[in-house]
């Protein structure tokens, strides 16, 4: 039952605004509407764009237009609110209407339920009498169709004169499920959903109340029993607030499909044991950075059909980018050609911060490649994309394609900060979902150049320099000018922080902290040159945190251990002792937790990204194993997948196409399905943002409140706060994957 006191609101008869509280006298009275009192402002809240509103003294008053021919060319409203099927929902509200109306001429507003999506199933549309006088009315209906993108819509278009519309209170109640409640995850046996490697580790986690092991069985195909045990009781999950078991099941080494765990009358999601399952992974998680590509058409010959599409921001109408962009209105007055690069994420931004990172990573896993003798991920052919057969490395190529953009976005010779590097180029306005890059019609700006961007092309063009040298020394070259440059500049303006709020058409990355930035960046500059002048720069120590677009302190170390011969040994011992330790405490997290995750955030939240959180931190783990080969290392890495696909709180796969409950709504401009069926799912090997206990979008607010941290996912393309698309989380997938398929 709501502990909300429940409105009894008098309705249109009365000319005064009269609510009593009153102990609500049936259960399903639950809040529906965020912000209806409007305390945090328009938040939440929208107008159509002829009708400004603005918010004062807890009312929201909107400028009604005069005319429109039909009478929602004049709305306010709030948007994913849940709706379910059968369910009555009572909307209370006071409303003024004043202006050149008065209280004998009074306007008239339709207050309307109805779901967001043609054909608009309607749990009430009524017409009701808006006068000079506040008053309060009350509106009810039954949805007839449930979902979880309700709109609730104020309708005022076709008026005679214009008037200010005002509106204070708004309640929405009803319902059977209570906010954050209502959640199914199926099973408690939860498995990886893809694959087990034959010779590898196999765990499943069980959510169980019992304080005693449980016997399970493992079934193939047919259904006979190919092995039992019992489980360990892992005890209380403070991540997901359930009491968890732990099954191991590593011995069981015959390949095979189907394969189902049991426990008691409960069955997993099925999944295969086979040899190698990770490079299949590897490829998709790599492709998605072709079929994400910006400035070249995407060819059906190597994305598939579905992800076929025109090249975008090539200059041509309607795209206003991204060949001759200018810089933000007041900025500079020179213009770029920043052709190229990957989108960054659900919005078509790019953005030199966390393409650095990604960049980066790709990079790092062909270098890797390389000196494990991991031949595949070394070579040419690994992907599917144009570049397969030219003789370098795909690894190479397609992350050049990301290299070339970073250097475009340099500020050039004789303009103030030359060398420094712009910050991002992104939308002026958020465009709508979806959007296909080639029809996006919003100007595209240049923002400021910034440190933190400057040293990400200062660090990936010293990697780039490296690995290039053997394939192409001009492109080499080119790189090892624009990282010098860069690191120059970053010297001469070592504090120029992108603002904290510039999230309109894009996102921030803001980071005001670029001391990790600077390390990162001189050791792939002294890996490159030995130049010494690079090595008191290096400062950084790897963080317990692990390592993000924001805190690159751990790529140090990791440059480091990459190349060791390279550096004094006094570094590289610290850097060693350094992710060992890490890597230790990030195996405990996994072994300690109900699922396999070695992240366990000290304050207990998720973040943002949080699947990046665990991919990044089993990159880690991994390096300890390539330093000691010790088994527990690699065994832990795989754990870290496992999670990922389906062993965790939600029994989810967080990967499209991988695992029989896996999320394909990530939200994404280009491959919107859930929104539009003729368009794709995002592509097979997309990783999902994953669960972010802070409630980050409207989605996330109305359906996930109170929810235990690592269950705050929704596969919803509106919740791009748990449920985003992004390189840097693709690059991190296709990092650890590379790791399992490349080693034994
Ligand atoms: O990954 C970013 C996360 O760490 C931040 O908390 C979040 C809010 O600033 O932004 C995330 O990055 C988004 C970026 O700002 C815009 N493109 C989509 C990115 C993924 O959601």
């Amino acid at each position: 039952m709501s502990k909300r006191p429940g409105w009894v609101a008098v309705g249109i008869a009365s000319a005064l605004s009269i609510t009593l509280n009153v102990v609500p006298a049936h259960a399903a009275d639950y809040q529906r509407i965020l912000n209806g009192s409007f305390a945090d402002g328009e938040t939440d809240w929208w107008s159509s764009g002829n009708t400004p509103s603005s918010v004062t003294d807890g009312q929201l008053c909107a400028q009604v237009p005069a005319g429109g021919t039909a009478v929602y060319s004049s709305m306010i409203g709030q948007n994913d609110v849940p709706l379910e099927a059968g369910q009555k929902y009572t909307l209370t509200f006071t409303a003024t209407a004043t202006g050149t109306t008065t209280a004998t001429t009074a306007a008239a507003v339709h207050a309307v339920l109805q779901l967001a999506a043609a054909p608009y199933p309607t749990a009430f549309n009524k017409a009701l009498t808006v006068t000079g006088t506040p008053t309060t009315f009350t509106v009810s209906g039954t949805a007839p169709v449930g979902g979880l993108h309700g709109q609730l819509s104020f309708q005022q278009g076709g008026a005679a004169q214009p008037f200010t519309l005002c509106l204070s209170g708004v309640s929405l109640t009803g319902g059977a499920i209570g906010p954050g409640g209502g959640r199914d995850f199926g099973s408690p046996v939860r498995v990886n959903q893809y694959a087990y490697e034959t010779d590898g580790p196999k765990q499943a986690s069980i959510v169980d109340p019992s304080d005693s092991p449980l016997p399970w069985s493992l079934l193939d195909a047919s259904g006979n029993v190919v092995s039992t045990g019992e489980t360990r009781v892992s005890g209380m999950d403070a991540e997901s607030g359930e009491h968890v078991h732990r099954v191991d099941f590593s011995a069981v080494r015959t390949p095979g499909t189907g394969y189902t765990l049991a426990v008691g009358a409960a069955t997993s999601y099925p999944f295969t044991i086979e040899d190698d399952p990770y490079a299949a992974l590897r490829k998709d998680a790599l492709d998605f950075f072709y079929d994400d590509r910006s400035g070249t058409a995407i060819d059906a010959a190597y994305a598939g059909t579905a992800y076929a599409r025109p090249a975008g921001h090539l200059g041509a109408a309607p795209n206003r980018g991204d060949t001759s962009v200018p810089c933000q209105p007041g900025g500079c007055d020179y213009t770029l050609d920043v052709r190229g690069g990957w989108y960054d994420a659900g919005d078509q931004g790019k953005y030199v911060v966390n393409g650095g990172l990604a960049a980066w990573q790709l990079m790092d896993s062909y270098e890797r490649a390389l000196h494990t003798g991991d031949r595949a991920g070394a070579g040419d052919g690994l992907m599917s994309i144009p570049e397969n057969h030219n003789g370098v490395p795909d690894l190479l190529d397609e992350s050049r394609w990301e290299t070339q953009f970073l250097m475009e976005m340099q500020v050039p010779v004789g303009q103030p900060l030359a060398g420094m590097v712009h910050h991002k180029v992104t939308d002026a306005a958020w465009t709508a979902i979806p959007t296909r890059p080639d029809q996006d019609a919003q100007p595209r700006y240049l923002h400021p150049p910034s440190t933190a961007a400057t040293l990400n092309l200062a660090a990936t063009g010293a990697q780039c320099a490296r690995l290039w040298s053997r394939y192409d020394r001009a492109f080499a070259a080119k790189c090892l000018t624009a990282a010098a440059t860069a690191w120059k500049a970053a010297l001469a303006h070592p504090a120029v922080y992108a603002p904290a709020v510039d999230d309109v058409g894009g996102g921030a990355y803001a980071d005001t902290d670029v001391s990790d930035e600077f390390s990162w960046a001189a050791a792939e500059l002294y890996a490159t040159t030995h130049d010494p002048r690079y090595l008191r720069y290096i400062t950084a120590h790897t963080s317990t945190a692990g390592f993000s677009w924001q805190d690159t302190s751990a790529l140090t170390d990791l440059t480091v251990l990459r190349l060791p011969s390279r550096f004094p040994l006094a570094l590289v011992a610290a850097a060693r002792r350094r992710v060992l330790a890490t890597a230790d405490r990030f195996v405990r997290n996994e072994q300690e937790q109900g699922f396999p995750n070695p992240n366990l955030p000290s304050d207990g939240g998720y973040v943002w990204g949080s699947n990046s959180v665990t991919a990044d931190d089993a990159q880690i783990i991994a390096t300890a194993y390539d330093l000691t080969h010790r088994r527990v290392y690699r065994d832990a890495s795989i754990g870290a997948l496992d999670y990922l696909l389906g062993q965790n709180a939600l029994n989810q796969s967080f990967v499209t196409g991988y695992g029989s409950r896996a999320s394909h709504n990530q939200q994404s401009r280009i491959w919107a399905n859930q929104l539009n069926p003729a368009l794709p799912t995002p592509p097979p090997g997309t990783m999902s943002g994953g669960p972010d206990s802070a409630l980050q979008d409207q989605v996330a607010q109305q359906d996930l409140a109170g929810c235990a941290p690592a269950t705050c996912y929704l596969d919803d393309i509106d919740s791009y706060s748990t449920n985003e698309l992004a390189i840097n989380w693709n690059s991190s997938l296709a990092w650890l994957s590379g790791f399992a398929a490349g080693t034994d």
